[in-house]
């Protein structure tokens, strides 16, 4: 009966918000009639195009419903019947392009834009009006009333095509994923130090040398080995100008990125000259930053990358140009006779100055040809380029800065905007670190709260990056940025404030069956149960917590066993081993497993004598006793203490007199991320937790696999109460390192004691 009241109620109220559509990016105004309706496509639907220039969205549409439902639709002036979809412009004066209105009733579909782009953006719409899975002869389409137009300007994805290259067939592709997601801008990164991507007629070495590379490391960096693999490739001028056309006629602007002064080493491996030392220089087969990059002194420089540019800017009729400027190592420069020479002659004070001087030197040829730079935030440092817009991409705080300078600001900060990041705590697979999970990325506000109103309207928009080291093929490149995209989509379109988490979830079960429509392959996170650890009342082991969103009845085992139980709440841990949770939902089975590491410190009382870094808390102490490794790096920082340039020292209370003959201290060691193992460990004992006696002393790091390593104590068996545990930072970073002169971090995730 309440049920029944309920849908009456439903029937009167009217106007619906789109409760029942699953379009994405949702639409500013969404109307339905109150007794849903459906108009039915068919073969027989002829389309109507009453303005010209509208053969990009017939031929899209024409395109997707025959490659998903298996027939087109004919074009014509004079139709016959109701059976029609009517294409025309109307104005709508949205200040950015875009806008459209669509309709759909008993008279057929009408699309308005309010110029080509919005057209198109309206046929974006009908398409996700068209029930998903496809193949059938009669589509339904809701009747519908929709006005939409977008928030910003600047609605973008990046690909980094240089640290693993991707074939042109891939790009199209990538190119028509921004185009569903009403996106409009392809920053598309050709150059870096792993491989030169793009044709240059007039150094052909660029792609013949530049191009290739002899191995790549195998797993995370440092890599547990190389795959002596030669790999490389590059995309013909042909090639370039075919993309910039597909991009076109979907109308996105495909923006060329060529790096410099850093992230050059494979266009000096190419031409040595360009570089201070003059080589010899090899196209890099690890990741990172190196010190070799392009020779700020020598005007010889700045000749070839005019000559470059010139050839790009004839490709790409892009009015942006992005010239990187991120990540340069001034090691070079410092001992460079010419860099310090022209130094010199200009009075610049440092050798930021000198990588202002050079972003200048070219910004001001890139304008000369009536176009404009982006470069990376770390353009601010030293002086910004007059007219360069910035992508921030450490933090907020760059775009922040140049937004108060009067510059405009893509924003692409690392915590919401970088999708080599994992979105599981429980991914599998290589990347390069960090946690950015769907829901994050769905409530990032591109305008930072501190911006005045004026400064805010140089927030262009914002892009995902897709970095690509640990990302070598495309089902993977689909897997990093799906469904991320998706949620960036609706921050990037909709109103500030209009947005709905719980719709844009209601949503997702449609986006995944068209996901598997197109073929492509996504992240099932969003299905994922969350886990924690946590102490015990008795300390006598650990409490496992699983848990997940949608209300499912969980079960539980320990792998290698038979029996499964009913999930009832934390599963107390006392012996070693992996733990699996798992529930099904939509004919899926979505499982968890944990590894646990038992031994006499689990789960016992621990006390910090100093906090660790806030950036990197974990739980406290607890972190230490948890029984889980960290088994993988930077990538599960949660699981780990930070301490930056502090020593760390933990006491630990076994609760009654206990034998022990080991005492291991799990740690991190990953010297290009400034993070260091202990100067040394010390474990001191105690019976009343007041007076320690120091045991012994030990620095011998091993490392274990990756970053992961240990220092591990053996005694001569005796007993103790509490453990007390020193690990020593070591301080400044030495010189001929990354980071030299600044504290380093230490890290560590388990003391354990046998
Ligand atoms: C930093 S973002 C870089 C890239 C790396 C990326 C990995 C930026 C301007 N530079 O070279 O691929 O981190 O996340």
């Amino acid at each position: 009966m309440k049920q029944l009241l309920f849908s009456i109620a439903l029937i009167l109220s009217g106007v619906v918000q789109s409760q029942s559509l699953n379009i994405i990016p949702e639409p500013v105004s969404v109307k339905q009639p109150r007794i849903a309706a459906s108009y039915y496509l068919n073969a027989g639907t002829q389309i109507v195009a009453l303005g010209s220039g509208l053969e990009n969205s017939i031929n899209y549409l024409n395109d997707y419903l025959n490659r998903f439902y298996h027939f087109k639709l004919k074009v014509t002036n004079s139709p016959t019947g109701n059976n029609v979809i009517r294409i025309n412009f109307e104005r709508m004066d949205n200040p950015i392009a875009g806008a459209y209105r669509l309709s759909v009733d008993d008279k057929g579909v009408y699309i308005a834009g309010d110029n080509l782009e919005g057209v198109f953006y309206g046929i974006q719409t009908l398409i996700q009006l068209l029930p998903v899975p496809g193949v059938a002869y009669r589509l339904p389409v809701s009747y519908c009333e929709i006005t939409d137009y977008p928030r910003f300007s600047y609605r973008g994805m990046h690909l980094d095509c240089s640290r693993h290259f991707f074939s042109i067939d891939f790009i199209k592709q990538y190119i028509d994923f921004l185009a569903v997601h009403k996106m409009n801008k392809f920053h598309w990164h050709l150059t870096d130090d792993q491989g030169w991507r793009i044709e240059i007629k007039k150094y052909p070495k660029l792609t013949q040398v530049g191009g290739w590379r002899d191995g790549t490391i195998i797993g995370r960096y440092p890599g547990t080995g190389n795959d002596s693999i030669h790999y490389g490739g590059f995309y013909t001028q042909d090639q370039v100008k075919e993309i910039v056309k597909y991009a076109a006629d979907r109308y996105i602007n495909v923006i060329p990125e060529i790096e410099m002064p850093g992230h050059a080493m494979a266009a000096l491996t190419a031409y040595p000259f360009l570089g201070c030392t003059k080589g010899p220089y090899s196209v890099q087969q690890t990741w990172g930053v190196f010190d070799d990059v392009f020779c700020a002194g020598n005007d010889s420089t700045y000749n070839f990358l005019q000559d470059v540019l010139d050839e790009v800017m004839a490709l790409f009729p892009s009015k942006y140009i992005h010239i990187g400027g991120d990540e340069c190592p001034k090691t070079r420069w410092k001992k460079c006779p010419v860099c310090q020479k022209r130094m010199n002659n200009l009075k610049l004070k440092d050798e930021h100055a000198l990588q202002s001087y050079f972003v200048q030197r070219i910004e001001k040829y890139v304008n000369s040809k009536g176009r404009s730079i982006i470069g990376w935030d770390e353009i601010l440092e030293g002086g910004l380029a007059p007219n360069a817009t910035v992508m921030s991409w450490r933090g907020e705080q760059g775009g922040i800065d140049a937004a108060r300078q009067n510059h405009d600001v893509i924003m692409t900060p690392g915590d919401w905007c970088y999708f080599d990041h994992s979105q599981s705590q429980n991914e599998d697979s290589v990347t390069i670190g960090g946690y950015t999970p769907l829901e994050k990325v769905y409530n990032y506000e591109p305008i930072p709260d501190s911006l005045t109103t004026e400064q805010a309207t140089h927030i262009l928009g914002a892009q995902a990056n897709l970095w690509t080291e640990y990302i070598g093929n495309e089902s993977k490149a689909e897997y990093m940025i799906f469904p991320r995209m998706s949620a960036l989509s609706e921050v990037l379109w909709c109103p500030k404030g209009s947005r709905s988490w719980e719709n844009f979830e209601r949503k997702l079960i449609t986006q995944f069956k068209r996901y598997d429509l197109w073929k492509v392959n996504y992240s099932k996170a969003y299905f994922d149960l969350k886990t924690s650890v946590l102490p015990s009342k008795n300390f006598d082991g650990v409490l496992w917590k699983i848990d997940n969103k949608f209300n499912k009845k969980m079960y539980m085992k320990f792998m290698g066993s038979d029996s499964i139980w009913g999930y009832a709440g934390p599963q107390l841990i006392q012996k070693s081993g992996v733990a699996m949770g798992y529930f099904t939902i939509d004919n899926r089975t979505v499982e968890v497993t944990q590894v646990f590491h038992v031994n006499k410190a689990t789960g016992k009382k621990i006390t910090l004598t100093a906090d660790p870094s806030p950036s990197y808390p974990g739980d406290g102490g607890f972190t230490l006793v948890n029984g889980i490794w960290n088994e993988k790096g930077m990538a599960r920082s949660s699981e780990l203490l930070g301490f930056l340039g502090k020593d760390c020292e933990a006491v630990i209370d076994l609760e009654r007199p206990q034998y022990i003959s080991t005492v291991t201290v799990h740690l991190l060691k990953d010297m290009n991320s400034w993070i260091w193992p202990p100067k040394y460990i010390e474990v001191s004992t105690s019976t009343d937790g007041v007076t320690f006696t120091p045991v012994k002393k030990s620095d011998e790091f091993k490392l274990i696999n990756g970053s992961n390593g240990a220092i591990k104590i053996n005694f001569s068996l005796f007993t103790t109460r509490y453990v007390k545990v020193f690990m020593k930072n070591p301080g400044k970073i030495p010189q001929g390192n990354p980071g030299a002169g600044y504290e380093s971090w230490l890290f560590t995730d388990e003391i354990e004691i046998n």
